[in-house]
């Protein structure tokens, strides 16, 4: 879902206003309640708009609100960058560092392919790689495609060839959502032997990371964090639910494995409380689902306060227009501390011609002013919309659980 917003002048911007599985929501708060409020106004007034969308609504929070600003947001950001003659680090208060250090995700159905993708990422440059494996037993377990891994393709290339990889999920053919599957005992076994082969075979310089995508209790991801001690990951992200903030107390207890949260959240509000009482270390939310470059700003700054750093969602559901404004706030922002990659389609990216590029495990944004993100409007009308859901979990005994 993208927000082209145009100025009188002919000046336009773009933002993202992908929210996975409910984006029609979105687009109808946008077409119908946010659109007749924006004819007319002035571009420029980036933060009174802002303002005006959150307080204004009277409702606030959420995923399809907050989704809905973003968008707005980032395209106003894209405008102000292109009057201006200016990338938009610059317009953030400019460059901080060379290039954004990025981690792809490597997978396998067991430890050994797992292991022989962790290479190929290597080889490609990575110097940060997420790594899951399949569990004995389990079907579909999240983040391994049922296929495997790709042998032979180039990791990080730009013109991806690995279909929605390291997502776990192939789309389904219906428009009801996938089923998988989730068991914590055999998983709590074989994800430290995973990543004890990893350092043996990769050795201790790459920064291995993890995904437990919300499915572990406190106890077992406390468990899961200090059975990873040896193995220095540079972080277990999602051990647990984190609507159960305090759960993060009883993990910090027992493990200095670092801890990233917040790619559901969607406002300052969601981690207040574990920035402010140190229960992470990393903050994932992304700029188009969490307000936009405007509040993300505000949300960073004051997780710097609390020596907490970032490290955004990047999945292929947030399109190139997230990616090009993170990239850009990644090069600003002082506390950054990591940015996912997973490479788009080439579909995907015929759509969205960008300036930015991947090298030597590196992102690096462009120097076009505003994102550096455009749309061929033509290329998108080949690929109409199917309306498609992520999966869901269930337990072997059928009961739902947490995807
Ligand atoms: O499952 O973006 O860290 N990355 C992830 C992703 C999410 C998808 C869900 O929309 O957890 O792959
Ligand atoms: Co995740």
């Amino acid at each position: 879902m993208t927000l082209k917003i145009e100025t009188r002048s002919g000046a336009y911007g773009l933002g993202d206003a992908t929210l996975n599985g409910r984006e029609l929501a979105v687009a109808a708060y946008l077409e119908q309640h946010v659109v007749p409020n924006l004819i007319g106004r002035d571009a420029g007034r980036i933060e009174d708009t802002w303002q005006f969308l959150y307080r204004g609504a009277y409702w606030r929070r959420g995923p399809v609100t907050m989704t809905a600003i973003a968008a707005v947001d980032v395209a106003l950001w894209d405008i102000l960058g292109k009057l201006a003659g200016l990338p938009l680090y610059r317009l953030l208060g400019g460059r901080s560092r060379e290039g954004v250090l990025a981690y792809g995700h490597a997978s396998g159905r067991d430890i050994e392919e797992a292991s022989a993708d962790t290479g190929r990422y290597i080889e490609a440059g990575y110097r940060a790689v997420r790594v899951q494996c399949g569990i004995p037993g389990l079907k579909k377990p999240y983040g391994v495609p049922s296929s495997g891994s790709a042998p032979g393709t180039k990791p990080g290339a730009d013109a991806a060839t690995r279909t929605g990889a390291g997502s776990g999920y192939e789309p389904a053919e219906s428009a009801l959502p996938a089923e998988t599957f989730w068991s914590a005992a055999p998983y709590l076994e074989i994800v430290p032997r995973l990543f004890e082969r990893l350092r043996a075979d990769h050795g201790s310089e790459i920064e291995l990371l993890h995904d437990a995508h919300h499915r572990l209790t406190p106890v077992e991801a406390a468990r899961l964090a200090r059975d990873l001690e040896p193995y220095r990951l540079f972080w277990l992200e999602d051990a647990t639910p984190a609507e159960d903030q305090q759960a993060f107390e009883l993990i910090r207890q027992h493990s200095v494995t670092p801890l990233a949260v917040g790619e559901v959240f969607n406002s300052m509000w969601d981690c207040k409380h574990l920035i402010e009482a140190r229960l992470i270390d990393y903050i994932r939310t992304a700029i188009v689902h969490a307000g936009g470059i405007t509040h993300v700003r505000r949300l960073a700054d004051f997780a710097a306060l609390h020596q907490v750093r970032t490290g955004f969602h990047g999945a292929t559901d947030l399109s190139p227009v997230c990616m090009g404004a993170a990239l850009h706030f990644d090069t600003w922002v002082p506390n950054f501390g990591i940015q996912e990659y997973m490479p788009h389609t080439e579909q995907t990216l015929e759509v969205f011609p960008r300036d930015y590029r991947f090298h030597d495990g590196q992102l690096h944004c462009g120097e076009r002013p505003g994102h550096g993100v455009d749309i061929d409007e033509r290329a998108a009308a080949r690929f109409p919309y199917s309306p498609k859901q992520l999966p869901i979990a269930r337990l072997p005994d059928g009961s739902m659980w947490d995807w």
